[in-house]
Order: structure tokens, then C-alpha cells, then sequence
């Protein structure tokens, strides 16, 4: 079995709705077990600031699929929560970002491994950090939570956790 952590976003209304109904479908796929869900977040838009505040969590799942199989499940998850190809780094209704496969490397067209940009961006450490702060990113041999103390303050204020029901 891989251990694989996903990213999930949502910046488009019923945002925790899209957050539960992904979850939901990646449970309905026989070769995935989810294992740990973060809370939810609240986080300030990076990349194009210009719109609204995402919801941001993190979960750890258990799968037999291949990384392009789970890719290729996710982006199906994507395709049928109705997102749409707006402009880079657009509003979305449902964002899944494989973050980590195992501790495997890519650097394929289309996937990534590690992602690209997780040690940059406090909306995906903090909720990784809840649920496996001990987690080594590979290229650097530094554990998540110590890349999540060296963002700036204000970075990491812009991630609050998300109270509402
Ligand atoms: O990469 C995921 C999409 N995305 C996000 C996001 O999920 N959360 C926040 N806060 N900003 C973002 N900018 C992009 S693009």
C-alpha cells in the first residue's frame, strides 16, 4: 500500500460541501482508504490575490493505485465537482493536489513529486503539520514543521482554522 497526502481546496461556494463531497468520492474508490483528515481552514488566496478565501485541509490516504492512476482519480473528483478551467491560479470550486507519494520523485508534465510549492505555502503545512508533522520532505531532509516556522507570521496568519458546522 502507498501512503499519499493530498491537498484539498475549495474557493467557491458551497466550499466545505465541494471539501466533503471529494472526500466522499475518493472513499468510494475501492483502492483508496482515507486514514486522517485535518481540520479545515480558512486561508488568505496566494498566487492571484484578487478573489475569494479558499478552504484548505489535508488528508492521508492508503492506496494500491499507481500516482498517474490516483492523479487520473482525482482529476475525475475535479471534472465531476463541476471545476472549470478559469485562468491560472483561478477561483475553483475543488482543487486535489497529490503533495506526497510515498517519498517518491516525479517531475512528469503533469505531476509533480513532491509538490513543487508545498514548502512555500502555509495554507497546505498547516493542516499537513496537524496530521503528520514528523513527514521528511525528501529533497531537503527537513521535517514539514520545521518548513512551516520559517514561512513569515504573516503567512501563517492568513490559515485560521475553520469554526463553522
Ligand atoms: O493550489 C491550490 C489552489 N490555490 C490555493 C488554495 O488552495 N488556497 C489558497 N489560500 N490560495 C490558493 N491559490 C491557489 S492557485
Amino acid at each position: 500500500m502507498n501512503t499519499v497526502y493530498i491537498g484539498l481546496g475549495s474557493n467557491i461556494e458551497p466550499r466545505k460541501q465541494y471539501l466533503e463531497d471529494a472526500i466522499k468520492k475518493l472513499r468510494e474508490n475501492e483502492q483508496i482508504k482515507v486514514e486522517k483528515t485535518s481540520s479545515i481552514y480558512e486561508t488568505a488566496p496566494v498566487g492571484y490575490t484578487d478573489q475569494d478565501p479558499f478552504l484548505n485541509m489535508v488528508i492521508e490516504i492508503k492506496t494500491s493505485l499507481t500516482n498517474l492512476e490516483l492523479l487520473e482519480a482525482c482529476q475525475q473528483i475535479e471534472q465531476q465537482l463541476g471545476r472549470e478551467k478559469t485562468f491560472k491560479n483561478g477561483p475553483r470550486t475543488i482543487d486535489l493536489d497529490i503533495l506526497f507519494y510515498n517519498r517518491e520523485f516525479r517531475d512528469l508534465e503533469n505531476l509533480q513529486l513532491p509538490h513543487p510549492r508545498l514548502h512555500k505555502r502555509a495554507f497546505v503545512l498547516v493542516p499537513l503539520c496537524e496530521i503528520a508533522p514528523n513527514i521528511i520532505m525528501p529533497n531537503t531532509g527537513r521535517k514539514v514543521d520545521e518548513l512551516l516556522d520559517e514561512l513569515p507570521d504573516k503567512d501563517k496568519k492568513s490559515v485560521v482554522k475553520w469554526e463553522k458546522d
